[in-house]
């Protein structure tokens, strides 16, 4: 058999089987009984691109302007919280940054990562990255994670604002495996020094037994923030602030009236509630409403076909989750860059095949149409 399946089904067969199962358990798995993670896959069916012909798209260009920096490719890799643990090595996101710096496209550093974010961020390459932010409950320690992120280098804060409470996700409660994979995902936490001292005032020693570390991080995590604490969050950082999971047209308003500088249409995955619209079907509202801010998108992204249409619907950029973590779990940064390329590959080939030579033409009247 090939190293690398290029059918998704066939990568998420092949990682099923190279993962701990209590990993795959959670990587694979979505909320309840999992509909609206099927229906965001499904959602990209029911859009088709118009072929267009002889309109000379030999050369085609899928680069994109964001927050002020020339990326080579639409494409991003979304935050994905435990990634450490999805490499064969261990260090899944160390091993994504090196992918990021192979191949041009963004990574978006989860906070629940394995390793600090300064050591991911030092293997991004010429690639710029994202810092994902869980805002914490405690306003020091979200003002130390962003300050060590502008330090580092990355480019701007991405506030995930619909995983301040982890939804109903029954592969996870039948494993029963979150404690173990919390204790895995906290070096942000313990290398942290609000986070130590902390610690240090509760009698925990940081480097000692993880467990520890969990139960201070519980009293940090869940943090329901209101429209009232935008402005706390924009008072954090000049970095460019993006706030993900955004679906509503309303909040849209709210997020652009309040200063953030990009929207990040997401359900998580259909991690997180189950029984949602697909994100795809609320894309061409948030685009309208963000009146020209640039909207991220992620959320049953499968294909670089399914990538070009979500650009179509107007997505400034599209991040990817389970495929390439899927690529990691085969081959580390080998398996992540072989998914991206394949991603891209398919997109380009499929803009020259139906004759849209650039990410403009593809929003042009009638290039999409619905099913
Ligand atoms: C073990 C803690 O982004 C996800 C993550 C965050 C959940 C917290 C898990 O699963 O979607």
């Amino acid at each position: 058999q090939p190293k690398y399946p290029m059918a998704f089904a066939e990568l998420a067969e092949r990682a099923a089987a190279a993962l701990p199962p209590s990993v795959w358990s959670y990587v694979a798995g979505g909320a309840g009984d999992e509909h609206t993670q099927r229906a965001n896959a499904a959602a990209f069916e029911r859009w088709g691109l118009v072929p267009r012909m002889m309109v000379g798209a030999a050369q085609r260009d899928l680069g994109v302007e964001l927050f002020g920096l020339s990326l080579p490719t639409p494409l991003l890799l979304a935050p994905v919280g435990v990634l450490g643990l999805c490499a064969p090595d261990g260090h899944g996101d160390l091993a994504t940054a090196r992918a990021a710096a192979r191949t041009g496209v963004p990574m978006i550093a989860s906070t629940l990562s394995v390793d600090p974010l300064e050591q991911v961020a030092a293997e991004f390459g010429d690639t710029p990255g994202f810092f994902q932010l869980y805002p914490p409950n405690d306003r020091a320690l979200a003002e130390s994670l962003v300050h060590r992120a502008e330090q580092a280098g990355y480019r701007g804060i991405v506030v995930t604002l619909d995983t301040w409470v982890t939804g109903w996700r029954p592969r996870d409660l039948a494993t029963g495996n979150f404690p173990q994979l919390r204790g895995h995902c906290l070096a942000n936490y313990t290398s942290d020094p609000v986070f130590r001292a902390r610690l240090a005032a509760a009698g925990v020693d940081p480097d000692g037994d993880p467990r520890q570390a969990v139960m201070e991080w519980t009293q940090v995590f869940p943090s329901p923030l209101t429209w009232d604490d935008l402005a706390w969050l924009r008072s954090l950082t000049s970095l460019p602030l993006i706030l993900k999971g955004i679906c509503h047209p309303e909040d849209v308003r709210r997020a652009r009236d309040g200063g953030a500088d990009g929207i990040y249409c997401s359900n998580h995955g259909g991690r997180q509630a189950n029984g949602g619209l697909p994100a795809l079907e609320s894309l061409p509202e948030v685009v309208e409403a963000a009146d020209g801010l640039p909207v991220l998108f992620d959320s049953g992204v499968r294909s670089g076909a399914d990538a070009v249409k979500a650009l179509a619907l107007g997505a400034t950029a599209v991040a990817i989750g389970r495929p390439y973590v899927y690529g990691l779990a085969l081959g580390g940064t080998d398996g992540a860059v072989h998914v991206l390329r394949s991603l891209l590959a398919e997109a380009d080939l499929l803009m020259a095949v139906d004759g849209y030579p650039s990410i403009a033409t593809l929003r042009a009247e009638g290039a999409l149409r619905r099913l």
